[in-house]
Parts: structure tokens; sequence; C-alpha cells
């Protein structure tokens, strides 16, 4: 076929370098073409005095982003291709951090589902514009992945221990308390964004138009239970947050059911996973976004060389029978001076970013 889409268009409109996810079939899940493809323009969009400024959008209301395209890399390290697999995150997590310090100003307009390498290519933007509709996640844990790009740099910079509470639950939040996490900066309903983008386009100077533009958010739903989440999560090993969700979980009312629900739901994803999550949380704060990269492509290929990525992706997106068997089956079993170790030791090629 001659000019077969590849999930992701570019276009200069005005002074806006625009950048659209358009890949339905996969929810806009990112491929290496699409990862190769936004790295190039981007390059050449800093390079190019007729853009001074790019926006991230996505074509479909449902979805911003799923994720990485997790099925490709199962299919290929299934068959013996892991190296492949490899270096799809060998070019997303540069990207990510390409963003992160993108010589012009970057708009991340983000409505419907952001998980996961969605995060990736919008959550290091400098403006990340939260529409009614989202719904964000970084659920890696439930594949037997880890929260990747760049989580283990955001999560733990997040309020309280909320970082901590969505990594090791992969629990999946709306506009509202993700704006009170500061995980975005501003709130734009999305009937208006087609104006915000010709405002943009026309040249407009960004932070003027993005105040213009923005509401205040309503009251995030999950207010009441900031205390709760670090109280629990504060907990200075898995074990120890396990039994204080254990704890929590036999209260009276909306807090204990809170609690049981997270408990059971950890107790659903990879052990090894929830322990690499926490482990992240732990040692984030230690290092720049380039450092936490490096630590991640480290961990994704042990998890490439392992059991659980490829046992997570058959039960929830290949098979679907959402009954994943992992190995080791639980938390107890796993040992977290193993999992320490997989941070520590470096890769005879591990990715360095500058
Ligand atoms: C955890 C994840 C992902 C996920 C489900 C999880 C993820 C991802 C997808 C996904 C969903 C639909 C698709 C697709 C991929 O699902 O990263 O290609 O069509 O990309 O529980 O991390």
């Amino acid at each position: 076929m001659i000019n077969e889409p590849i999930g992701i268009r570019f276009e200069v409109s005005g002074t806006a370098g625009i950048i659209t996810l358009d890949r339905p079939k996969a929810l806009n899940a990112l491929d290496h073409k699409m990862v190769c493809a936004m790295r190039a323009t981007l390059d050449a969009w800093a390079d190019d005095s007729a853009v001074s400024v790019v926006v991230l959008r996505s074509a479909h209301e449902r979805a911003f982003c799923v994720g990485g395209d997790v099925r490709a890399m199962h299919d290929l390290g299934r068959a013996g291709r892991a190296e492949e697999a490899r270096r799809f995150w060998r070019d997303e997590y540069p990207l990510n951090h390409l963003i992160s310090r993108y010589p012009k100003p970057f708009v991340a307009l983000v409505g419907g589902l952001c998980f996961g390498g969605g995060f990736g290519i919008s959550g290091h933007a400098r403006y990340r514009v939260a529409g009614e509709g989202l719904g964000f996640a970084m659920p890696e844990v439930a594949i037997g992945l880890f929260p990747d790009v760049g989580g283990t740099y955001v999560l733990p910079r997040l309020p309280g221990w909320s970082g901590t509470w969505l990594a090791m639950t992969g629990a999946r939040i709306g506009m509202a308390d993700a704006m009170a996490l500061g995980l975005y900066t501003h709130h734009v309903p999305a009937e208006r964004w087609p104006d915000l983008v010709a405002a943009l386009a026309a040249g407009d100077a960004v932070e003027p138009l993005l105040a213009r533009f923005s509401v205040v958010p309503p009251p995030p739903p999950l207010g009441p239970l900031f205390p709760t989440i670090d109280r629990v999560f504060a907990g200075g090993s898995v074990a120890a947050v396990m039994a204080a969700l254990d704890h929590a979980a036999t209260l009276e009312g909306v807090e204990g059911e809170f609690a049981a629900k997270q408990a059971e739901t950890i107790r659903r994803a990879s052990p090894t996973s929830v322990h690499i999550a926490f482990a992240q949380m732990q040692r984030g704060l230690a290092h720049d976004l380039a450092g936490c990269l490096t630590l991640e492509f480290r961990m994704v290929t042990r998890l490439l060389a392992g059991h659980d990525f490829y046992e997570g992706v058959r039960a929830v997106l290949v098979d679907k029978d959402q009954a994943p068997r992992w190995q080791p089956a639980t938390l107890d079993e796993v040992d977290p001076a193993a999992v320490a170790a997989m941070f520590d030791e470096p890769l005879p090629d591990d990715l360095l970013l500058t």
C-alpha cells in the first residue's frame, strides 16, 4: 500500500507543529514506528524557525494513548527476538527525555485513556492539559511490567505517598484527581481544544492562552482518601504496606472498603512487578529523569528475559482470561535483595542519556 498510515500524523499549522496520535484500533498504543517518527519530527522542529510551539493530541476522544505496544514486544520476545523488542524501549525512553527538555513550548492535550507509555510522551511536557474525560493510570504491574517511561522520576515526587499507591496498584484516576496530584498543569474542557489549538497556531503567547482557556477543576473525588493513602503507603517495605492495608481493611466505611480493594488489586498483580514498583518509589528521588530512565531500561531488559511479562500480556491482552500464573506467585516469595540487584547491576549496554 502506498502511504500506509503509521498511527501518527504531523502537520505545521501557522506557527504550531501539531502531532496527532491516530491508531484507533489499538487505542493509540505506541509502536516502534510511531516513536521513531515522533523523534525525527521533534528533532526537525527544534531547529525549524517556522515552528514556535508543539502540540500533541489524539484524533480520538476515547483514548489519548493506552501505552506502548506491549503486545508486539511480547510477540517478539516469545519468538526469541527479545533484542528487537529492547530496541523499542531504547528509542522510547530517549523520546520521553527529549520531551522533558524540549527547547520550545510543548503542549500535550490529554483526554480519554492515558496509560503508561501515553504518560511518557505527555507527562514530561512543559504544559499538560487534561480534558474532563481523562483516565490516567500506570497499570504495568498488571502485565508483569513496572511503571516505566519516567515513572521512577515522576511518581515519588507526587504529593504524599500517592505515587507509591498509583505504582503498586495501577489504579485509574480521573481528571479532577489527576489535577489535584499535579500530574497536569491545566484543565481545559475538550470542547475548547479546537479554539485553543487555533490560537496557538496563530502565534499567541502560550501561558496567557492557557490561563484564558483553563477552568478550575472540580474537587477531587479521592480527596477524603488521600490521608489513608499517605498513612498506608508510607510503609518501609512491601510487607509493611500490605500489613497496613490489611489492617485498614478492617475499618468501617469508605476507608475500609478502599483499603480492601487496594490490597486485592495488588495481590492480583505480578508479585515481582509490585516489588519493583515499590523499589522504584524508594530510589527515584535520588535520580534525575535521565538516571531514572537508565534504571528502567535495565529493569525492562531483565524482565524481557524472565517470565511474568509474557504471562501478564498473555492473560490481559492475548487470551484475555485475566488469570495470570505469576512466578513467583506471592509477594512473600519475592526477595527484595534480588530486586535491588536488578537495579544495581549495570548492563553491558546500559542506556545512557545526556
Ligand atoms: C497494562 C498496560 C498496558 C495495557 C494493559 C495493562 C499497556 C498497553 C495496553 C494495550 C491496550 C490495548 C491495545 C494495545 C495495548 O494495555 O501498556 O495494543 O490495543 O499498551 O493492564 O501497561
